[in-house]
């Protein structure tokens, strides 16, 4: 019996370590290479914290499971009863502080891009691309209209008459960085853009901005990561990262078929616009 124990606590850090070893290559990781570069950083900081508590993880398993094994061969050793040592105390208080302000002094840059405005790229502080409401359960989408050369105006914080909106489909341009202002109608929902890293709490009565540089053009995944009540999963939507002039054409057709008055022809009424 004692042998069974002794393996089974041994088995089961070897099964975490191999697991987490092969689950790349079933697709159980990351949904792929960051599409921001600010999300290539946040990995980075993921990496080396996994790296850490693997160490502390492996080091910990390796000397429990060396004292069963010991424990296991020998009827004669008995455990024995200590009020334990204040040196040992010190040395696994301090080094965990230390590595600790280690991580929190050493990520501070990467936060500071990430949610402090200060630090967000001025061209995408000046000019937000769309605000995201979420509600019960969508994501509502509100572009700013455009003006007489087709080119987007500047984004109000009280909607105007030719804003333009859509639902679930966030389209943004590739290469420059863009910002969203979040909202929420009702309760707490999360905006979470998995492949770039990005999960941000939507708060009534709150508008929260974000900011991202998209690289890659394609479809990617746009998902509420706060249960959010019965419909939950019905918030799954999809962030559409394409060129400027394909954005740009994108608003326009967006601007057609919002003036379109159910008679003369899409297009024509985009002529008549412009
Ligand atoms: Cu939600």
């Amino acid at each position: 019996m004692r042998k069974f124990w002794c393996g089974f606590f041994i088995f089961w850090p070897i099964a975490a370590v191999v697991y987490s070893a092969v689950s790349p290559q079933f697709n159980w990781w990351f949904p792929g290479p960051s599409v921001t570069e600010l999300g290539q950083r946040i990995d980075n900081l993921f990496y080396l914290i996994l790296i850490i508590v693997t160490a502390v993880f492996i080091g910990t398993q390796v000397a429990l499971g060396y004292v069963l094994w010991r424990a296991s061969h020998s009827k004669a050793e008995r455990a024995w009863f200590t009020h334990g040592s204040h040196n040992l105390e010190v040395i696994w208080s301090v080094v965990p502080s230390v590595i600790l302000l280690f991580l929190a002094l050493y990520q501070m840059d990467v936060w500071a891009l990430f949610r402090v405005q200060s630090f967000f790229p001025k061209e995408a502080l000046n000019a937000p691309v769309a605000e995201v409401t979420a509600r019960q359960f969508e994501w509502r989408i509100r572009y700013p209209g455009l003006d007489e050369h087709g080119v987007p105006k500047k984004l109000h914080l009280k909607p105007q008459p030719d804003d333009l909106y859509t639902v679930n489909d966030l389209h943004v341009p590739i290469g420059r960085p863009v910002m969203i202002n979040l909202r929420s109608d009702d309760v707490q929902h999360s905006f979470f853009l998995p492949h770039l890293r990005i999960k941000q709490d939507a708060v009534p009565g709150q508008i929260i901005p974000i900011w991202f540089k998209p690289e890659r053009q394609g479809n990617f995944d746009l998902a509420c990561a706060e249960l959010c009540g019965w419909g939950h999963y019905k918030m799954r939507a999809q962030l559409i990262v394409e060129r400027e002039v394909e954005f740009q054409a994108y608003l326009q057709k967006l601007r057609a078929d919002q003036n379109y008055d159910g008679h003369a022809t899409p297009s024509a009424v985009a002529k008549k616009d412009e």
